[in-house]
């Protein structure tokens, strides 16, 4: 059976899911928005688990535990920094979603919520990212039928939930 593409509003960190994904950055080293929250909910462990598998180029993917996280798992991705769109970001942006899709998949992973990855330090436009998102997102699902039962887009604020509700009104799903 197809699984399920949903926005919610909310706080990631607060996910009760197999594996919640990360707007990382190439080091895997928490900074600020979306993976400082993370990370310190996740606590120390997290820090020390990402050093071991990362570092990660922007496009790919890596997972960890959650720690103290109510997800079991964390998929990083660090996405494309917003240059002007002709520097191949939607193209990054798109592998992000599919790597981490992909990477949930092979751990069996049945519940996966992402956060709008490079739409808040990275810059990149809210209402592109989303249609690239979800694009993405819904060929996945589409042709990799297997674990996962459900695919959340959780958004922090209303500019977000809506661009997502938007992206996805507009879409074939
Ligand atoms: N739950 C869900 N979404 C959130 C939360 C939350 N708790 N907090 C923020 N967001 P950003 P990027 C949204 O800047 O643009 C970091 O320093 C936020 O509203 O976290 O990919 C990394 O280490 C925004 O829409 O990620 C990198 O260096 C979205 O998460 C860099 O920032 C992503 O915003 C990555 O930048």
């Amino acid at each position: 059976m197809r699984a399920k593409f949903e926005v919610v509003r909310g706080d990631i960190t607060r996910s009760r899911v197999d594996a919640i994904v990360n707007a990382a950055n190439p080091n895997l080293l928490g900074g600020g928005g979306v993976s400082g929250a993370i990370y310190r909910v996740a606590g120390p462990q997290l820090t020390a688990a990402c050093r071991q598998v990362g570092p990660c180029q922007r496009g790919d993917a890596r997972i960890t535990a959650g720690f103290g996280l109510p997800a079991h798992y964390v998929i990083h991705t660090p996405g494309p920094v917003w240059q002007g769109g002709g520097d191949g970001e939607p193209r990054i942006l798109a592998a992000c979603y599919r790597k981490s899709l992909e990477l949930a998949a092979a751990t069996r992973c049945r519940t996966v919520d992402f956060c709008s990855i490079s739409t808040g330090i990275y810059g990149y436009p809210m209402d592109r990212a989303a249609s690239v998102a979800v694009r993405t997102i819904d060929e996945f699902l589409a042709t990799n039928p297997g674990t996962i039962r459900r695919v959340r887009m959780v958004a922090y604020d209303r500019v977000t939930e809506q661009a997502y509700e938007q992206a996805l009104s507009a879409s074939v799903l």
